[in-house]
């Protein structure tokens, strides 16, 4: 069976890719277990280079991946490249992680004790559709690395450089089996990828609702899983911020890729006492926003991933409650202006729900109490933004917020060199960073007697 993939720029279809049952998926992954038994047993020197052959080659795909991107999901190209770019980054440096795996000698009564850190098994990596390449990058360069082989879903409305990757993958060395894509449905290829018995850890990033659903099934084989789920957070601005940097800012941390980021600042907080003016500077730099054809350079903005998308992120806005909105085309290409909305209640779906597209709610507070009771008003505790210019509060903020990833004075989430996740329900475990090889490790612990 083929399934098609539709353009989200133009609404034609761009390519049909293989859609996979059970029976096809069951004998990928034996074979992804081939893979695994051989990949566990190349010396760490040649894993590490291979993985550099890899990345070398995704290195010199930058251009062509960015714009399989642009046509498939609509990202900028701007972005597209820094996400190619970033898959490139993560194989570099976990290829220098895999010479530093090592366990530990500890000393015991009675002898001494090592720890050996064996790879775990074949790896189930299911990704969703609005970061297809870093967020599968995050999860595929570790797992190689700690001698894991791989089994990587992409969703199936966004496959195309899952599997580019994967050919990449192969012409660059890395062993047959080792590296595969497996193309379908979420419900059907992902759920069979989670209750295999061969498959030994599951990477899952995508909604909390299917995130539960994954969790029980792995716990029947008490198989680990690190979940990446959704977001609600926060952008706090306080009165003695750099206003006009943070409003100049705020609309890439919330519109960048058309809103459809786990970490969007989707909750915008500003103190009531530079409210208007921080407010005149926040619609300045929203109508400035340029959200045209994603391929143009100047691109700053695209269209979202589908009509029922589009249909899905509008059913949130209740026109009574837009404060000013930007622009956006008209015509083909399921376009969505970037919209400001001030909600009074606050039990509205708007603060509560992942709208998951360009809206921002506002809100005001009066003190830093207030600045953290409401950024904490959400089942969710993903990323987030503090503004202001006392370090001192900066950090208290940062303290009192329950959030796996927080910048001051800055937009940024991902950085490839440091631990990323959520707390609540917005995930479990880590991905990236020093540690991230451990997730796809058992630890064996060997006593040796000296009597
Ligand atoms: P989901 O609908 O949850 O889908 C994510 C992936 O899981 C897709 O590949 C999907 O396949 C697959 N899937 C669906 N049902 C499954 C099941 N029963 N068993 C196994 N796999 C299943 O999410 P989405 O709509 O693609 O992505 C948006 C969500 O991802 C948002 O909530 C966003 O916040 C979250 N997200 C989180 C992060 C991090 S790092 N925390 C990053 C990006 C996105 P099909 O789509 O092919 O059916």
């Amino acid at each position: 069976m083929l399934f098609e993939v539709v353009s989200p720029v133009t609404e034609q279809v761009i390519a049909t890719v293989d859609e996979l049952d059970p029976v096809d998926t069951e004998r990928r992954i034996v074979l992804a277990q081939k893979g695994f038994e051989s990949w566990r047993k190349v010396p760490p020197g040649k894993r590490a280079e291979l993985l550099r052959s890899f990345a070398r080659k995704v290195e010199e795909s930058i251009e062509e991946l960015a714009l399989i991107e642009v046509k498939n999901s609509g990202h900028t190209i701007s972005n597209a490249r820094w996400e190619a770019n970033n898959v490139k980054d993560v194989l570099y440096y976990y290829a220098g992680a895999v010479e530093r795996l090592s366990g530990l000698q500890i000393p015991v009564a009675g002898g001494i004790d090592v720890t050996f850190k064996e790879p775990i098994g074949v790896v189930g990596i299911i990704v969703p559709w609005n970061f297809p390449m870093p967020i599968a990058g995050w999860g595929f360069a570790p797992a190689l690395a700690a001698g894991c082989s791989v089994v990587l879903k992409p969703a199936e409305i966004t496959p195309l450089t899952a599997l580019k990757i994967a050919e990449l993958a192969y012409e660059s060395g890395i062993p047959e089996n080792v590296f595969q894509v497996l193309t379908g449905s979420g419900s059907v290829v992902g759920e069979s990828i989670v209750t295999n018995p061969l498959v030994k850890k599951i990477v899952f990033t995508g909604s909390t609702k299917v995130g539960v659903r994954i969790q029980t099934l792995a716990a029947q084989q008490i198989k680990p899983v690190t979940l990446e789920l959704g977001g609600k957070s926060a952008n706090v601005v306080f009165e003695d911020a750099d206003l006009e940097k943070a409003a100049a800012t705020a609309p890439y941390s919330v519109f960048d890729n058309a809103g459809q980021d786990c970490c969007a600042r989707s909750r915008l907080l500003v103190q009531e006492s530079v409210f208007d003016t921080f407010m005149e500077y926040f619609e300045q730099s929203v109508k400035s926003v340029r959200v045209e054809n994603p391929e143009l350079e100047s691109s700053e903005m695209g269209p979202l991933i589908s009509g029922s998308h589009r249909q899905k992120v509008d059913s949130y806005v209740d026109e009574e409650n837009v404060m000013f909105r930007g622009h956006c085309p008209t015509g083909t290409g399921y376009w969505y202006p970037p919209t400001v909305l001030r909600v009074e209640d606050k039990n509205s779906k708007v603060l509560k729900e992942e709208i998951f597209g360009p809206v921002v709610s506002v809100q005001v507070f009066r003190g830093e109490e207030e600045a953290i009771l409401l950024a904490n008003d959400s089942e969710y505790g993903l990323s987030g933004s503090i503004w202001t210019s006392n370090l001192g509060r900066g950090i208290r903020v940062a303290q009192g917020i329950e959030s796996g990833n927080l910048s001051i004075n800055s937009h940024s989430s991902v950085r490839y060199w440091t631990p990323f996740g959520g707390y609540k329900r917005s995930g479990l475990g880590r991905e990236l960073g020093p540690n991230a090889t451990d997730a796809f490790c058992e630890v064996k612990n060997v006593f040796i007697s000296t009597d």
